[in-house]
């Protein structure tokens, strides 16, 4: 039954403390380890979403016609799993997402297009549903439809792999972006896991994973900042590791990457709290706290004045106007 025309929906991007690198299933999104993200407040997809009257799906992006391949792709099999075969859709989607600083939209957008589907089609709004839902149009989506803290359970199949709230509140942790380059990244997330999992070392990063998932629990409810940025920093320079690893290697680092890094370290050691997580791609989010961000970003803008920098806080959550 369908009970509106149209309808809004936001859901804003999160950045993973515990990385999500791997696929059990690849069709299905069901990943080999579970994940830890936080959801920020300032980066975020608004999706408007109606029956398109030629009755195929189409997709405008910030007011441009898109293709429509990957979201055609993740409808039909919502079609086939809801038993619900809807008519053609017309998905008009804003990106506030700076995707020149490496923030991935895919998740905003996988996780704004399924709350305004849910809804449209009158289907019933369970978080849970809604998270397996748009894990399989991206991973990373299941955990945009909660705001601050959530946990990506792995699970084993479709019905237990999903995101829920782990601690639904800011505890005064900063990211601060650098925008090391706008460049396209030239190894898809999809295609680069593919590869690291082949990574003799691979089976180690996924049992470190399943630890350091237990101690960013605790230090997330701690609000232990510096806990929290030692564990995701191994975390995700453990993952980029299995890309050196592999028998087909690559490297989403660059010379800036390694700059910001060591730049990075050089902070920790003089005595603030900055600590590196990457996801696929060259940019570096750095984790500090609020006490210190002001501080931090005079730091890397001096050191890095053609760089760019953002700040994003906890925050965020799929909502509807
Ligand atoms: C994450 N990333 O946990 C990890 C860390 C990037 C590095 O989730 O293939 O776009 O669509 O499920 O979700 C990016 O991968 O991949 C990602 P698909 P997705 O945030």
């Amino acid at each position: 039954m369908i009970k509106q025309a149209k309808v809004r929906a936001t859901a804003h991007t999160n950045i993973a403390l515990i990385k999500y690198w791997g696929k059990a299933d690849v069709s299905l999104n069901i990943p080999t380890t579970s994940s830890l993200s936080m959801t920020l407040d300032k980066f975020y997809t608004t999706t408007e979403l109606s029956f398109d009257a030629s009755g195929q799906d189409r997709l405008i992006l910030n007011g441009e016609g898109t293709d429509a391949t990957r979201v055609k792709g993740f409808l039909d099999l919502v079609r086939q799993k809801t038993g619900q075969d809807f008519p053609g859709l017309l998905i008009d989607s804003q990106n506030h997402v700076p995707t020149a600083a490496g923030l991935a939209s895919s998740a905003s957008s996988f996780a704004a297009l399924t709350g305004a589907l849910v809804r449209l089609l009158d289907l019933p709004e369970n978080d849970r549903e809604m998270s397996r839902i748009a894990r399989i149009g991206s991973g990373s989506a299941s955990r945009s439809i909660f705001g601050n803290f959530a946990i990506w359970n792995k699970g084993h199949d479709d019905a237990s792999s999903y995101a829920e709230p782990f601690y639904d509140e800011d505890i005064g942790l900063s990211m601060i972006v650098a925008e090391i380059s706008q460049k396209e990244k030239k190894m898809s997330s999809t295609r680069g896991m593919q590869l690291a999992q082949k990574a003799p070392s691979y089976g180690a990063w996924v049992e470190k994973s399943a630890r350091q998932l237990k101690e960013m629990k605790s230090a997330v409810q701690a609000h232990d900042i510096e806990q929290i940025g030692l564990i995701a920093q191994d975390n995700a320079l453990g993952m980029h590791e299995q890309n050196r690893l592999c028998p087909e290697p690559f490297d989403y680092f660059i010379d800036e990457t390694r700059q910001v890094l060591a730049f990075t370290e050089a902070c920790y050691r003089s005595g603030l709290l900055a600590f590196a997580t990457m996801d696929a791609g060259p940019n570096v989010k750095i984790i500090t706290d609020k006490a210190s961000e002001t501080e931090l970003l005079a730091r890397f803008k001096n050191e890095f004045p053609n760089m760019a920098f953002e700040i994003a806080h906890a925050g965020g959550g799929l909502s509807y106007d």
